[in-house]
């Protein structure tokens, strides 16, 4: 069974971003979800709501920034959670105003350790590493909302959750937002300030041990936060088919395998810009065959939709119909492991709903 997870709280967060030289209304916005949402209702499919915010504020809460810790810095979590009241406080923003870096923290070589200033405006460029990542009044109550999808969607599928009705669920899609897959830990980028997958492989961690966790990373961008999270860890494969020299144009490259113990746990697939949807499926065949010989117990997916041929962030010739070929060509290939889909970039709302339900139309085929 498939279940699809959404809380309200992800619609609060709503910033700005640079895009060219101008700063617009962020592309990663609630319309998203909300196109989502809608075109799952049309078609009578189920969507189950929990809510981050209410309910247990106990132990459950506790846990899940536990998990959070596990892969992300304590001084980030609290910069995120603190800085927009601070530079309220500060009289650098009004209430509804958007945190914003001006300076970003580069390699020097002083030999100084690389420490967080204690000036919330200096801050901002310390834990950022782009102007994609802005900081509104209720963005840290929608990151922990979206993070938490992701943390209750692994609890579901490895069957040890209060919110499990039944053990028969092997898919959970997580409508995550802000998406997570460029946050690397301790610096957000790129609408990214939880890394959901990395926490999603926490989380399975908790109850399984030692286990091998594989990550499909089938968003256009490469998820650079998650490759640096795993990149010295045998037991999570890290695998990603994603743009040439795109956003975040330093990461990605097919010589990045991995570090230590890891080597050979990350594999990079970077296309061609313009690729049509059989240059595609050649590599995700690939892709797929490396994550099976790796025999995971837990599949996470990165999800974006920004692969979609119109897409103003994404340069691939793949349309509608194409994502259930997809879908269907994972979930033949990795049958029998529960899967985590994470829902990460996809910018042409007009088309999000039909490529989402395209997408469930395919994995619930096999
Ligand atoms: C410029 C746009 C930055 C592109 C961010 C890409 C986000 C994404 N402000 N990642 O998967 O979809
Ligand atoms: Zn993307």
């Amino acid at each position: 069974m498939l279940v699809v997870l959404f809380d309200p709280d992800t619609l609060l967060h709503q910033t700005v971003e640079l895009l060219g030289s101008k700063l617009i209304p962020a592309l990663e916005s609630p319309k998203r979800l909300e196109a989502i949402l809608k075109s799952l209702r049309i078609s009578e499919h189920d969507v189950c709501t929990i809510r981050a915010s209410s309910g247990d504020r106990g132990e459950g809460k506790a846990r899940l920034f536990r998990v959070i810790s596990e892969s992300h810095h304590n001084g980030y979590l609290e910069h995120l959670r603190d800085v927009h009241d601070e530079w309220v406080s500060a009289g650098l923003i009004e209430q509804d105003g958007h945190v914003m870096p001006e300076c970003f923290w580069l390699p020097t070589s002083t030999g100084k350790p690389m420490r967080p200033p204690r000036d919330p405006f200096a801050r901002a460029g310390y834990y950022a590493f782009d102007m994609s990542s802005g900081i509104m009044s209720e963005s840290y109550q929608a990151i922990i909302a979206s993070a938490n999808l992701a943390y209750e969607g692994t609890d579901m599928l490895s069957g040890f959750s209060v919110n499990a009705s039944g053990s028969d669920v092997d898919t959970v899609l997580a409508l995550c937002r802000p998406p997570g897959h460029h946050c690397d830990g301790r610096r957000a980028g790129g609408y990214c300030y939880i890394n959901n997958a990395a926490l999603a492989a926490s989380t399975w961690r908790a109850s399984h041990s030692d286990a091998q966790i594989g990550i499909l990373d089938i968003d256009f961008h490469h998820g650079n936060g998650t490759q640096e999270i795993f990149y010295a860890d045998p037991k999570v494969l890290y695998v990603s088919i994603h743009g040439e020299d795109e956003f975040p144009y330093y990461t990605g490259a097919e010589d990045e395998c991995g570090i230590g113990a890891g080597e050979g746990a990350n594999i990079n697939f970077p296309l061609k810009v313009g690729s049509s949807v059989e240059e595609y499926m050649e590599k995700l065949e690939q892709a797929l065959q490396h994550l099976l010989d790796f025999k995971p117990e837990f599949l996470i997916v990165s999800l974006g939709f920004d692969t979609y041929h119109s897409d103003p962030l994404g340069h691939f010739q793949i349309h509608t119909e194409d994502y259930a070929t997809i879908a269907e060509t994972i979930r033949r290939k990795l049958k029998d492991v529960p899967a985590l889909i994470l829902l990460e970039g996809g910018y042409v709302i007009e088309h999000l709903g039909a490529n989402v339900l395209s997408f469930l139309k395919g994995w619930k085929s096999v």
